[in-house]
């Protein structure tokens, strides 16, 4: 039966419930009548991470058996969300083990509410790393998983008054029984120091040295016995670490806060799209990426020989992003300077080893590190980097173009400072190209611009490197676990197991125009938007109808993201009602989650202007329930696990060539959401899967952005021209939502009029309202929604990230 698997071994309700009672009592000295849903969630916990801990022995076992080439995924982000639940369904013994629990006298839904949310990612790309391990997995890949145990996730948010406030996320503060500490495999790494020469030998000498402790995160897989291990360095001091006897000045970061060796796995950053620069960041990529090298070089040498010389064949290395993009300095070292590997050899044994995955295009967000701050930190790795650079520039680019000094200056990885006397910058990315075999893109029309804009002399220089591998999503977590009643509806109706080939799911299109079929798929809608509406009770104290349009934006907070257009908008509606209350349109609940950078001031505006229209629209009797907008707090992995099966409309609504693929697109269309989307990042992919009558697209494309930048663009015309924008700015302009702070919403309408708006939400307004008018007229014709909605969850089949990592699998990695 699909969902039940056969590798297995036979466990039934009643060896769950006495597993659970066993470490009860003897794994946590609980009696059983003490327990709490609390106390059941620790011993299931333990119940599994008991089998988990079995296979990865036996998966261990295998692979150092076997002879398949090594994957290993560098991330400073996994964002992996709850375990236990997604465990148990990957096990296949979620339902026995919901029958256990029952029997225990507490249900398991509520048991698994107790498990903290590791916070261990901004967005995107950290939510897609998890994605990736679960897929990998699944697909039986030796593979493992290197990032950084934080002690502190991204931040946990409020709103106080309407304005974001941020609080620290200790959320290893609760016991996390999935991580275990493997002494035996700790690491020592080097930092600061200088690099003296020995007998024509480059030493690295009077470094300061930090201990790296590995933590190991059982990754499981779905219908397989392979479990994977996600290994997590967290940092410790070492005999002889003495960074505090420095002057203190020198060691010092915005929030002063002095680096000490703890110090390092403290705090994930909290920007998403923008680098901090800050010198305790360039030690986190570091101490990560030097860890995870020495950790996979032993590994190598365990189980082959040991000379390097040969490591390509059993090793590959994905950059996840150009975070760990030190590691190309580090492995080079690691050859010459401790393998005595010549430096020719050195840079094609690293090639054939790296690949570097590309996640975003914004220039801001592209990082550069000072040269004067990589030399004092790591000293040997600037040198090398300027060996790489110098063999680069002089034989490779000379090569193409023979005397040509300007295209040197444009490629060269440490940049030309734009005025004498400033510092030199270290472009990552192009450290990254070079470093590496393949470069991805995460979408087909991102990697196009990967291509032709931001590595156009690259992609001239070697046609073959930059490719795409478009995105994916788990559909075990996304569909399986989150949606359960769907997953159930689904296995009933289509043959085979979509969640190991989730094109399967493209059968379920026979039944689009089915109206039992529909009848049921809506219903499932209805229930969990129903679930939703208490969820929002709860966190927001408003009253919402399960009849309404569930309208969904859910992303990180980022003016390229756009939520200030759909803000405006909404604002629209509202004065639409108001001027007239017996307007016949759809109600309509506006659900937004976001996260702002804590020092992105626009962004924060944004989630302020939101939350006092929301507050005002929602106490407005005059419009009744025809409009509803909430902010739900704190949105992270297991907050999107209960929104998205729930929503009808999904917003995906970036600046055409701003968002490289988004993922979340994909998990909504998937639980049979309908897009309102830009030709944007894998919007474009899922528009021709879904095809254009299936979903809402608007707007400007990525060539109309560059001809409307190239002709001029002012947005004050558009501002003049339409009467609804120009009244729904001045409202935000007037202190009328924020009479306590009238200036409050200044960053935004400036942003938006005087500032240029950058983003054009002025010149896409129009566009994305009227698709909003075709969303609330197909809204009325229940057959064509839901016919709609089926097809899009049946097309979704290309956006599973099994297919993602086959497609690595192939173009990357070299595997058969
Ligand atoms: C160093 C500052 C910084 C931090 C994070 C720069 C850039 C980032 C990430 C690359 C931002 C990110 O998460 N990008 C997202 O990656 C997803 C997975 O590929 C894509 O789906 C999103 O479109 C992309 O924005």
């Amino acid at each position: 039966k699909a969902g039940q698997n056969d590798t297995m071994p036979v466990v039934d309700s009643e060896d769950i419930a006495q597993s659970v009672v066993r470490h009860l009592q003897q794994s946590l000295g609980v009696e059983l009548d003490e327990a709490g849903p609390a106390e059941y969630w620790e011993a299931l916990s333990l119940v599994v991470r008991e089998i988990d801990l079995q296979r990865i022995r036996a998966t261990r076992k295998k692979e150092r058996e076997g002879k398949a080439r090594r994957i290993y995924y560098l991330s400073l982000e996994f964002l992996v969300g709850r375990l236990l639940g997604n465990n148990l369904h990957n096990l296949g013994i979620f339902k026995e083990t919901e029958k256990a629990m029952a029997k225990l006298g507490t249900p398991l839904v509520d048991i698994l509410e107790n498990e903290s949310d590791p916070s261990l990612g901004n967005g995107g790309l950290g939510r897609l790393a998890a994605c990736f391990m679960d897929s990998m997995t699944t697909l039986d890949m030796p593979a493992m998983g290197y990032g950084i145990n934080y002690r502190f996730g991204l931040f946990r948010q409020s709103f106080a008054g309407g304005k974001q406030v941020e609080t620290p996320d200790g959320w290893r503060e609760d016991s996390f029984p999935w991580g275990i500490e493997r002494a035996k495999r700790k690491q020592h790494v080097k930092l600061y120091g200088l690099v003296r020469e020995h007998a024509g030998k480059a030493v690295w000498e009077d470094t300061q040295e930090v201990l790296g402790m590995p933590w190991d995160v059982p990754v499981t897989g779905y219908g397989t016995g392979t479990v994977n291990t996600l290994r997590l360095w967290e940092s410790r001091a070492a005999h002889g670490f003495d960074l505090n006897s420095f002057d203190a000045g020198r060691y010092q970061d915005s929030r002063s806060q002095e680096i000490s060796a703890e110090n390092i796995s403290q705090v994930l950053y909290p920007n998403d799209n923008h680098p901090a620069g800050k010198e305790l960041r360039l030690i986190q990529q570091y101490f990560f990426v030097a860890c995870s090298l020495a950790d996979l070089i032993e590994r190598y040498k365990r189980e082959n020989s040991e000379s390097l010389k040969n490591i390509a064949d059993k090793v590959a290395i994905q950059l996840n992003d150009t975070h760990p993009a030190i590691a190309v300095a580090e492995f080079m070292r690691v050859l010459m300077d401790e393998e005595n590997v010549v430096f020719s050899r050195a840079l094609e044994v690293t090639r054939e080893v790296f690949a570097y995955t590309n996640h975003t295009l914004l220039p801001e967000a592209l990082e550069e590190w000072p040269q004067q701050l990589i030399t004092k930190v790591l000293p040997r790795h600037m040198q090398i980097i300027h060996m790489i650079n110098y063999h680069f520039l002089h034989s490779e680019v000379e090569a193409v173009w023979p005397g040509d000094d300007h295209m040197k200056r444009r490629l060269s990885i440490i940049e030309e400072p734009d005025r004498p006397g400033d510092d030199q910058m270290v472009r990552m990315a192009f450290l990254s190209v070079v470093g590496s075999h393949k470069v991805n893109g995460v979408a087909a029309l991102h990697s196009r611009l990967v291509q032709e804009k931001l590595f156009p002399e690259f992609h001239h220089m070697w046609p073959e490197k930059i490719i795409n591998v478009t995105n994916g999503v788990t559909p075990r977590r996304w569909l399986d676990y989150c949606n359960p009643e769907l997953a159930a509806l689904i296995d009933e109706t289509i043959e085979g197991d979509w969640r190991k080939d989730l094109y399967k799911l493209g059968a379920m299109k026979a039944y689009a125009d089915d109206p039992a079929f529909q009848k049921r798929f809506a219903a499932i809608k209805h229930d969990n938007k129903k679930h939703l509406a208490a969820v929002i009770k709860e966190l927001c104290d408003v009253d919402v109808s399960p009849d309404a349009i569930f309208d969904v934006q859910i992303k990180r907070l980022h003016e390229y993201k756009r939520q200030q257009m759909n803000l405006l908008h909404i604002m629209a509606l509202y004065r639409r009602l108001l001027d007239n209350p017996d307007l016949d349109v759809p109600p309509r609940v506006f659900i937004f989650g976001a996260k702002a950078a804590p020092g992105y001031k626009v962004a924060k505006t944004i989630i302020h202007a939101i939350n006092r229209v929301a507050e005002r629209v929602n106490n407005d009797r005059r419009i009744k329930d025809k409009l509803k907008v909430v902010f739900l707090p704190n949105y992270r992995v297991s907050l999107a696990e209960k929104i998205i099966p729930a929503a009808d409309v999904s917003e995906q609504i970036s600046t055409a060539g701003f968002e490289a693929s988004g993922t979340g697109n994909m998990k909504f269309a998937l639980n049979g959401a309908l897009t309102v989307g830009t030709l944007d990042g894998a919007n474009v992919e899922i528009a021709e899967e879904v095809g254009d009558d299936n979903i809402f697209i608007f707007g400007l494309t990525v060539e109309q952005v560059s001809e409307l930048r190239h002709r001029g663009y002012n947005p004050r015309d558009i501002y003049n021209r339409s009467e609804e924008l120009r009244s729904v700015i001045d409202w935000l302009d007037s202190g009328d939502l924020c009479p306590e702070e009238p200036e409050a919403f200044r960053p935004l309408v400036e942003a938006l009029l005087d500032q240029g708006d950058y983003f054009l939400t002025m010149a896409d307004y129009q566009a994305y309202s009227d698709a909003h008018e075709r969303i609330a007229e197909t809204w009325k014709k229940p057959e064509l929604w839901w016919k709609m909605a089926i097809t899009n969850s049946a097309s979704m089949g290309k956006f599973s990230s099994d297919r993602s990592i086959q497609d690595y699998g192939k173009a990357i990695w070299n595997m058969s």
